[in-house]
């Protein structure tokens, strides 16, 4: 039986179209900039939130309305549920979705036994991803939920919690090789800390240095040749988590020789926690040439931690689709809603209209932002800013040819510098709203 009955695939009936249920944006066969939007945008949709998301918070108990849920936390629910999220996938049209391994199968009493589950649930995602040609952009390990992982997983004072970790990380290697995985996704649930009175931070990070490179070489053992990512948050749940932004990752990275091996997962609402606008740290991964994957949701201007809500604004999406167009592309990662619906939005069919606006918010974004990059007019703006590195002295300087006497020498010739040019902000927020 469908658990989705009332739903149809959706399908692209044009900007003019007021069926909330179908894509005004969102053509996957289009070609933008020569490539196919479902190409462009690789769109995935993540297990935990959407088909594990119990719409629970501190000050009451879950509210969401699953009729495929039996109430258990039985290998035999996991497997009905598995079906159900490839029926709500396809009717979506996603290419991609995503887990962590506590996501998809309950834990057992032991560690083997844990892992059995496991298996008998990838065996059904297996049949799936078969049956629909739907692929894993990503999997993951949950090594912050149980309370063994209370001081961090390989950050933990407690070398049995790092042993479990890695434990735990081999098989979700393993798991995610064998289901074709793309990527394979590091975020450091809580690897960081509370207080530092009780904290050695040089030891924890030489083991967070470790695990990782345990982890690139098992993945060769393996021949697992998908991408490994870093996802950068800056708190929550610890106060300060190690891999805080993309610039602290990428140091991490470079101090640990794992640079080669690593890329960067982007999240909207975890950049803005960090006080950064998503499309800085876009730009900082990218031009390092470490922008691997996104997860696409957004915050609350007026709530300070992790909201994860569905991303609908176009100015948003038009930024992120910016970046991406301009470091080639998200692939192999994806477009990735981390994003949950909210407690209220109870009903099955909410998370049909939560995917639909997002999906259809990256479209239109991307297509803005083709629009803005075939014009031309702020590329131009951008190049023209810059004009004084081209030739003379800028060229100079960027080879390498001057020194501080050449310069100084130049100067006391010249006595005063060339008049500087307005930014010409608010012209350029003027003109992409001809796009938006
Ligand atoms: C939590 C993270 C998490 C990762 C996967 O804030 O976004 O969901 O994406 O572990
Ligand atoms: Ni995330
Ligand atoms: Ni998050």
């Amino acid at each position: 039986m469908p658990a989705f009955p009332e739903v149809e695939k959706i399908s692209y009936e044009g900007p003019e179209s007021k069926n909330p249920l179908a894509y005004r944006w969102y053509d996957e066969n289009e070609l933008v900039e020569g490539v196919s939007m479902k190409e462009h945008l690789r769109f995935s949709v993540v297990y935990w939130h959407t088909f594990r998301g119990a719409g629970s918070d501190p000050f009451g108990p879950g509210t969401m309305l699953r009729p495929w849920e039996d109430g258990t936390d039985s290998v035999e629910n996991a497997q009905r549920r598995a079906r159900v999220a490839f029926e709500f996938m396809s009717k979506l049209g996603v290419p991609f979705y995503a887990f962590h391994d506590r996501d998809v199968a309950p834990e057992g009493a032991s560690l083997a036994e844990t892992n059995r589950n496991l298996d008998a649930v990838v065996k059904v995602l297996k049949e799936e991803q078969e049956r629909t040609g739907i692929r894993l952009l990503w999997g993951t390990a949950n090594m912050f939920s149980n309370p063994r992982f209370m001081h961090g997983a390989a950050t933990s004072c407690n070398a049995d919690a790092f042993a479990f970790a890695a434990a735990q990380v081999k098989k979700a290697l393993e798991v995610t090789a064998e289901l074709g995985g793309e990527n394979y996704v590091f975020w450091g649930g809580r690897e960081g800390y509370q207080n530092l009175y009780n904290t050695d931070m040089k030891r924890e990070l030489d083991h967070l240095g470790r695990f990782l490179h345990l982890a690139v070489d098992y993945a060769k053992e393996i021949g697992f040749t998908g991408q490994f990512l870093i996802e950068p948050k800056p708190k929550e749940p610890t106060k300060h988590q190690y891999d805080s932004d993309a610039a602290a990752c990428l140091n991490f990275l470079r101090a640990y020789d794992l640079l080669d091996d690593f890329k960067l997962n982007i999240e909207t609402n975890h950049a803005t926690l960090a006080g950064h606008t998503m499309m800085h740290e876009l730009e900082y991964a990218g031009m390092q040439g470490a922008l691997g994957s996104i997860d696409a949701n957004t915050g609350d201007l007026l709530l300070g931690w992790d909201t994860d809500q569905f991303p609908t604004d176009i100015y948003l999406t038009t930024q992120c689709m910016l970046s991406l167009l301009k470091y080639g592309g998200v692939a192999p990662g994806g477009v990735n809603f981390d994003a949950k619906v909210r407690r209220e939005s109870f009903e099955p069919i909410d998370l049909f209209h939560a995917h639909v606006g997002g999906m259809d918010a990256f479209a239109r974004g991307l297509k803005t932002a083709a629009a803005i990059r075939a014009d031309g007019e702020l590329a131009d703006f951008v190049a023209n800013r810059y004009s004084s590195w081209n030739a003379a002295i800028g060229a100079e300087i960027e080879s390498g040819a001057a020194n501080f006497k050449s310069l100084e020498a130049y100067m006391l010739k010249k006595g005063e510098i060339s008049p500087n040019a307005s930014g010409r902000q608010e012209m350029l927020e003027h003109l992409i709203n001809r796009f938006v």
